[in-house]
């Protein structure tokens, strides 16, 4: 039976759970780390892996199924490794997953594949979706049904080698005291197999207005975008990567700007923190990952849920992942 805050399945490591309610259950697509004995570094070749395995839960307190293989990269042609962390979307009487991976100049692009059913398998499409760079897509089809990507992640993610969208491979880090990098945007077309237009940086800027610099590392984006809505506003969260916390910024519209607002969740074992919200009869629910099952191996982890609370003016009361 699935337990809050321990880990959904021990019998393989996964990491990076985007989790949806579909067909009235809780669909969770993770990222599936893989034991090796190659190098941990800042460009994240210790996140070898190659393919995704959905879980699935009837309820917050059922078993979680491993539904086994859902893509493998060596079924996409494009892909020379490092699936990394995935999102699902469904529309157009179709399930589409969303991946990262590397493209064969060892570029980060977003593909996606197809399946008529939510745990899939999924047939990739031949290429990437063009126009498509770095990390972690995260996909919202908005009330109105129009689909949005959301995407980036610094250092191994390679985001802060895209400038005007396109790749400098020597580019270094932002200035700590000028602008963060912030996630990008796109609306997706309505077969959601291609971007309509350029993807947009999205800005973060504090209750004052002022645009969150490089340097507040307690703030800035990192990696790991969610977009979920709560009473009509649109909740970007996402990872502060090297102060390793969750966190959460409110806009009125899909593509921002967006007011920083503050926690979700203090660190976790591990490295990285990375995270869904979802909700699911009547209450919310954030999705997590630490590396507790291999006691801090960073590529090696573990996801977990646990319920998450508003409070009155529509802030997220925040957590401490190893207290109730
Ligand atoms: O799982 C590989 C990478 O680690 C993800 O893409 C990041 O969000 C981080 O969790």
């Amino acid at each position: 039976m699935a337990k809050q805050n321990e880990p959904l399945v021990k019998h393989i490591y996964t990491a990076d759970p985007s989790a949806h309610v579909f067909e009235d259950k809780i669909y969770i697509y993770p990222s599936h780390d893989l034991e090796h004995d190659g190098e941990d570094n800042d460009n994240g070749d210790q996140y070898k892996m190659e393919d995704y395995h959905i879980l699935s839960m009837d309820d917050v307190d059922a078993p979680c199924v491993d539904h086994g293989e859902a893509l493998h990269m060596k079924d996409v042609p494009w892909v020379s490794g490092q699936m990394w962390a995935p999102d699902a979307a469904y529309k157009n009487d179709t399930y589409y997953l969303y991946f990262p991976a590397r493209d064969k100049d060892g570029i980060f692009r977003i593909g996606v594949a197809t399946s008529k059913r939510p745990e899939g398998p999924f047939t990739p499409q031949e290429n990437y979706i063009l126009g498509t760079f770095s990390i972690d897509p995260a996909v919202l089809v908005d009330d109105d049904n129009k689909a949005y990507i959301y995407f980036g992640g610094l250092w191994g993610g390679q985001l802060e080698k895209w400038q005007n969208n396109s790749f400098k491979s020597d580019a270094a880090d932002p200035d700590p005291a000028g602008p963060a990098l912030g996630p990008r945007v796109a609306e997706l077309s309505d077969d959601m197999l291609s971007i309509k237009e350029i993807p947009r940086e999205i800005l973060i800027v504090d209750e004052d207005g002022r645009t969150i610099t490089a340097g507040e590392e307690d703030k800035r984006y990192f990696e790991g975008p969610w977009m979920h809505k709560y009473n009509g506003k649109y909740y970007l969260s996402y990872s502060t990567g090297s102060t390793h916390t969750l966190v959460y910024a409110v806009g009125d519209s899909p593509k921002g700007p967006f007011t920083f607002k503050g926690k979700i969740l203090d660190p976790v074992i591990g490295w990285t923190t990375h995270h869904s919200i979802i909700e699911f009869k009547g209450k919310w629910y954030l999705f997590y990952h630490d590396s507790s099952m291999s006691d801090g191996v960073n590529h090696l982890r573990c996801v977990k849920f646990r319920e998450l609370k508003y409070n009155a003016d529509g802030t997220i009361i925040p957590m401490k992942p190893y207290e109730d």
